[in-house]
């Protein structure tokens, strides 16, 4: 079975502080990602752009494309960011015995209103096919209708959720969904067909910067999936030995 894994911003930087990346998280997850690996799992990685990306997202105001004498710089300076941060994940893999080969979207991603229109991915299933492991990311990308947008690790996620993964794992600083976004919430276990409605009308945006929509915009498709997806907390990795091990833990399951 096909993984696709989220590393979410928020576990793998320090949200708030630009430029920040958390170290040991990563090089928790990417143990962990090895373990796995060496067992037989594929997986797909895709992390979030964390205080890397976001804040000078937002500085430029790059959701909505570039603009003025210097944004094809402030584009081409994001990018370089959300690749100093893959290099990162892409070094700790390779050190744990990882075949972790990088896909920038901004290379193969074009969107159309700020929504994936076409994703090249012949490559990136060629090696997964041969046994490497993709790793990719939220990213800024072309975008037919307004120059440019940004593509986050979450749109990336819905797409090899439609498309080839099993099982889709979004990393998160939190526990799972909460009945609260204060973090004093409970945590909401199972979301099914059944509960779904009052489960999105608790959540609405991220206390951090989030140009990308926070957690209203990462459930939204999970239930229009075919496969089950977990949110768990990166601060327990055996939380998240327990998904890959069908054990029952602390986290959130999605069953669309
Ligand atoms: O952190 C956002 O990706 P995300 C990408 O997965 C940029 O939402 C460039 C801000």
């Amino acid at each position: 079975m096909i993984v696709a894994i989220k590393l979410g911003g928020s576990i793998i930087t320090q949200k708030s502080k630009f430029k920040t990346p958390n170290l040991q998280a990563i090089d928790a997850l990417c143990a962990l990602i090895s373990e796995y690996y060496k067992k037989g799992v594929r997986f797909i990685v895709v992390h979030g752009a964390g205080s890397y990306a976001h804040i000078p997202s937002k500085e430029y105001g790059l959701a909505d494309g570039i603009r003025g004498d210097d944004g094809q710089v402030h584009f081409a300076y994001v990018h370089s960011l959300c690749e100093e941060l893959s290099t990162l994940i892409i070094n700790s893999l390779v050190g744990k015995g990882v075949p972790a080969i990088s896909f920038h979207p901004a290379t193969f991603v074009i969107q159309k209103n700020k929504l994936p229109f076409k994703i090249d991915d012949k490559m990136l299933l060629r090696y997964l096919k041969e046994g490497f492991v993709p790793v990719t990311h939220g990213d800024v990308v072309l975008d037919n209708s307004i120059r440019t947008s940004i593509i986050s690790g979450d749109a990336l996620m819905d797409y090899f959720g439609k498309r080839i993964a099993g099982k889709l794992i979004f990393v998160s600083d939190v526990d799972g969904l909460l009945t609260s976004l204060d973090g004093k919430g409970e945590l909401i276990r199972e979301v099914t067909r059944d509960n779904f409605k009052g489960v999105y009308s608790v959540v609405s945006g991220s206390k951090h910067v989030d140009v990308t929509g926070g957690m209203a915009g990462k459930i939204k498709n999970l239930m229009s999936l075919k496969c089950p997806s977990y949110i768990v907390s990166g601060k327990h990795p055996n939380r998240i030995r327990s998904i890959l091990d069908g054990r029952n833990d602390i986290y959130t399951k999605f069953i669309p």
